[in-house]
């Protein structure tokens, strides 16, 4: 039994110790950034969902190195959060001493993935050389007016006297003590992402992403083209109600209002009226509601207000109710209701029976109110909308914003439903805000030179709330800029604010006068590669391209967005659950590699699935690729006479057209199937060797071992050695091909027989005959060879693929005698067009070849018949590439 965990020991520690994967910026190679979405350190055992995600950066990282690119393939923790914080407060361990040893470990168990990171550049945002720059961007941004406070909303225990995360709240109660959450309002910190709102909209274009996260992104942003009309209170004031609409086209159909129910002027408008407390008790109804209920699930309510608006074209009067499907913080926060057109005024107003007036005809159909039961949102014609009457509603849209912006009505304008990006945290375990409340100076921000501020040791961990209220040493201090006794912030910065620099760090992790080397950025920046889940779609995206276009404004920068490409790997399943600890449904790196060695591990993972597929794990296969493992180290351990030169070409043009086949497959991130074509390679020359020249065999092996290194490195660097070369395979260069010597006929013939195994497997399950005794392949008429070959020729030429032209040349021609059965053919050769087509001799000749092959395979009689020397109807089915089937 070959060692193959020693083997890969032996090769992590000489690449380690020989730091060739530790790079510098080299102008005269062109750089590659491939980019792991960092993880939270964890000190649990790592599974193989991680080894997939990993052996995927790994393999490209390698494929880059190997094709002469300058890698920088970095690794780093992003180390700041709750779990190391609610380890301390459970166990009483410091969150610093958890996320240490929690690095460390991780550390471990991806060394032993055989990853080829550049180690010397990882980094850890807990530590101060890291955070005291989050401390910097902050002060910088907050400068140029990007970073503010305003109030928000947190869940907060009454009993507990603490704030809580989302994370912290179960079906609206405390994890704690399961008293019953309440929202409350304070002052937080936000970054002004919504400055950046339409740029991060428009240079989505220039993305290589896939569409599905561009449109998550695009939603996200949400930008919508409407207009803000003005309407009024119907009071002595004419107090302003002002609504956003994408839909003027529906205002004749207006017959209620809506206000948001936290809306700030809602207590405004409200006051000293007769409703003020019904109001207010529902207010606060609702929202217990909504803390214990997902939000999307809420059934539309409200309550009047006792207020009514005008309608500013045909004024008329129409009561305003506050209720729950209107967002405060968008747009104005209240809106102009049209049940007839729109589905949650529909439902709002058959719940609170309020009338509903149809504004658009559907052309089709009459609209009948009797017979309405949901609102109607398509096009069609306006009515009852005096003087816009009989347009399209499409054109209604324009003209009624042109005559509401003409008349002073109002005003078209964009909206978007981005939010700006609350960084604001009341932990501990997170990088301290560098400001300082004075009562005489108000917000004073630290000064650069006193960063970092440095998160405080006199912390007590085993109080309820925020630890950092605990620290006295941290708590007072003094005012930079007049000196009297004044407050430190003792909120602290969510993740996010480490993750959307941390790609910069890595291209200079060691600075320590600025936050990184601009000409180092310049360099690597942006990233080509980044691969991570799907679930950052939104926040670490978003805000990362918002840091790199800020950071660019400021002059730091001069890339536009950070994240050149972006590949979504899938998630790994078992027993119908992500894989994960809180499922207790793991099988460890460690379960796997003690078992067969970590190359085994990573190849199957690449293999069983296209990386952007989920998948189920299951362990069925695991044991075909370490047996495939095996076969390769034997290839190059075992000694092999050539007994005959017979395959040569054969050889030659299989490891040609290899290279060539595996290449393509990484290059289009089709790892799975560069697996299975080195799979086949190794099978081949395992079948073949004795039938090849040493040199042949010699060089394909040499191939063979550097086609291994992104996928089974460790193998690869062992063949390598064993072939008696003295440079890391990591190192080498990636084999080349050359076209002239592929002989596609050939290895077309090879798929003939692949696929007629298949096809013969399927024809016996078929038959439901147990144990056949014959089984008869019928090769075609060479007739329809020539037939075929024609028909390729002539849609080469034409690429309109016409096919009555098609048939008009073949009947011209001396196939006009199979007239009638070409007729039959035709559609479904130009259904799928065949990559080559044989001759009749060549596909008989192979299947001869492969006689005695297929009698041992299925355990009978195998005969070859041409079409024309078989009386069996079925005969007539042989197709070029496909003989007709019989199984007796
Ligand atoms: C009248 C109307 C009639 C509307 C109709 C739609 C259909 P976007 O921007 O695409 O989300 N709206 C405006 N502000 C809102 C808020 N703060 N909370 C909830 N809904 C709000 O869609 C804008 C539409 O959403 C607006 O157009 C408004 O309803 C509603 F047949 O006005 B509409
Ligand atoms: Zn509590
Ligand atoms: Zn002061």
């Amino acid at each position: 039994m070959v060692d193959f965990n020693e083997i890969a020991k032996k090769w992590q520690k000489r690449w380690a110790e020989e730091r060739i994967f530790e790079v510098t910026e080299d102008k005269s190679k062109k750089k590659f950034f491939l980019l792991e979405m960092y993880p939270y350190p964890s000190s649990f055992a790592l599974h193989m969902g991680h080894v997939r995600n990993y052996a995927i950066g790994d393999t490209i990282a390698r494929f880059k190195r190997m094709n002469g690119f300058n890698v920088l393939y970095p690794m780093g923790y992003d180390s700041f959060g709750l779990p190391a914080e609610n380890a301390a407060k459970k166990l009483g361990i410091h969150p610093r001493e958890y996320t240490e040893d929690a690095i460390s470990k991780i550390m471990d168990y991806q060394k032993r993935l055989g990853l080829s990171y550049d180690w010397s550049r990882c980094i850890a945002t807990h530590r101060p050389e890291y955070y005291r720059w989050n401390q910097y961007f902050f002060l910088k941004f907050f400068e140029k007016g990007l970073v503010y406070r305003k109030k928000a909303n947190v869940n907060y225990c009454p009993s507990c006297k603490t704030v809580l995360a989302n994370e912290e709240v179960e079906d609206g109660k405390c994890w704690r003590c399961h008293s019953d959450v309440v929202q409350k309002d304070l002052d937080q910190w936000f970054f002004k992402t919504t400055a950046y709102a339409e740029q991060l909209l428009k240079s989505l274009e220039t993305l290589d992403w896939s569409d599905k996260i561009k449109t998550i992104q695009e939603n996200w942003i949400g930008k919508s083209h409407g207009v803000m009309i003005n309407f009024h209170l119907d009071n002595k004031e004419k107090t302003l109600f002002p609504i956003f609409t994408t839909r003027p086209d529906t205002i004749y159909g207006v017959t209620f209002m809506v206000i948001a129910l936290n809306h700030p002027k809602l207590h405004e408008y409200i006051k000293g009226t007769a409703y003020e407390e019904t109001i207010y008790k529902f207010v606060e109804d609702t929202k217990k509601a909504e803390i214990a209920e997902d939000k999307d699930f809420l059934e539309k309510s409200g309550v009047f207000t006792g207020l009514y608006a005008i309608n500013p074209l045909n004024s008329e009067r129409v009561p305003i109710y506050a209720g729950n499907f209107v967002v405060a913080d968008y747009a104005t926060g209240m809106i102009m209701a049209v049940p007839a057109h729109d589905q949650r005024d529909y439902e709002f107003a058959k719940k609170y029976d309020i009338p509903i007036k149809i504004v658009i005809q559907n052309n089709d159909k009459s609209l009948k109110l009797s017979e309405m039961d949901k609102a109607y949102t398509s096009d069609g014609i306006l009515i009852h909308s005096e003087s816009f009457n009989s347009l399209s509603n499409r054109e209604a849209i324009d003209k009624i914003s042109e005559y509401i912006e003409k008349h002073d009505l109002g005003n078209k304008t964009v909206q978007y439903k981005l939010k700006d990006w609350l960084i604001s945290r009341q932990r501990y375990w997170g990088t301290p805000i560098p400001i300082i409340y004075c009562d005489r100076c108000g917000i004073v921000p630290l000064q650069e030179k006193d960063l970092p501020l440095l998160l405080p040791d006199d912390v007590d961990f085993s109080t309820l709330g925020n630890p950092i209220l605990t620290s006295k040493a941290f708590l007072n201090t003094k005012c930079p800029r007049c000196s009297s006794p004044a407050k430190r912030e003792t909120d602290t910065m969510g993740g996010f604010m480490d993750s959307s620099w941390y790609f910069l760090r890595f291209c200079s992790p060691d600075t320590t006068d600025v936050p990184f080397d601009a000409e180092a950025v310049d360099y690597w920046m942006p990233v080509d590669q980044y691969v991570g889940g799907i679930e950052h779609a939104v926040g670490h995206l978003i805000y990362s391209r918002f840091f790199t276009k800020a950071l660019r404004d400021m002059g730091m920068l001069e890339i536009d967005e950070p994240f050149n490409a972006l590949f979504n790997q899938g998630i790994v399943y078992k027993d119908g659950h992500k894989m994960s600890k809180s499922y207790g449904n793991i099988v460890t790196q460690d379960d796997i590699s003690d078992k067969y060695g970590i190359d085994t591990a990573r190849l199957f993972m690449l293999f069983v699935a296209a990386p952007d597929k989920e998948m189920e794990w299951s362990d069925k296969g695991v044991e075909g690729a370490f047996k495939i493992i095996n076969r390769a180290y034997r290839l190059f351990e075992e000694k092999t006479n050539s007994l005959s030169e017979k395959k040569n070409k054969h050889m030659i043009s299989k490891r040609n057209i290899m290279i060539k086949n595996i290449t393509k497959s990484i290059d289009e991130f089709r790892l799975n199937a560069g697996v299975m074509m080195l799979m086949e390679l190794i099978n081949y020359i395992y079948d073949t060797k004795e039938s090849v020249s040493k040199e042949v065999l010699d060089d394909t092996l040499r191939c063979l071992a550097l086609l291994l290194n992104p996928f089974a490195p460790h193998l690869s660097e062992e063949c390598y050695e064993m072939i008696g070369e003295k440079e890391f395979s990591s190192m080498a260069a990636w084999p080349e091909y050359n076209d002239e010597l592929i002989d596609e006929e050939l290895h077309f013939v090879e798929d003939v027989i692949k696929d007629t195994k298949k096809d013969i497997m399927s024809v016996i399950a078929l038959s439901k005959i147990e144990k056949p005794s014959t089984i008869k392949l019928i090769i075609a008429d060479q007739w329809k060879y020539e037939m075929y070959s024609r028909v390729c020729l002539i849609s080469k030429d034409n690429a309109s693929r016409n096919i009555s032209l098609i048939s008009k040349e073949l009947m011209a021609s001396d196939l006009k005698k199979h007239g009638q059965e070409i007729m039959k053919m035709l559609p479904r050769i130009m259904d799928k067009l065949p990559s080559c087509v044989l001759w009749q001799d060549m596909e008989y000749d192979a299947f001869l070849d492969e006689r005695g092959n297929l009698e041992k395979e299925f355990g009978c009689d195998v005969e070859i018949i041409k079409e024309s020397e078989s009386n069996e109807t079925k005969a007539r089915n042989a197709s070029p590439g496909k003989p007709a089937i019989i199984v007796k």
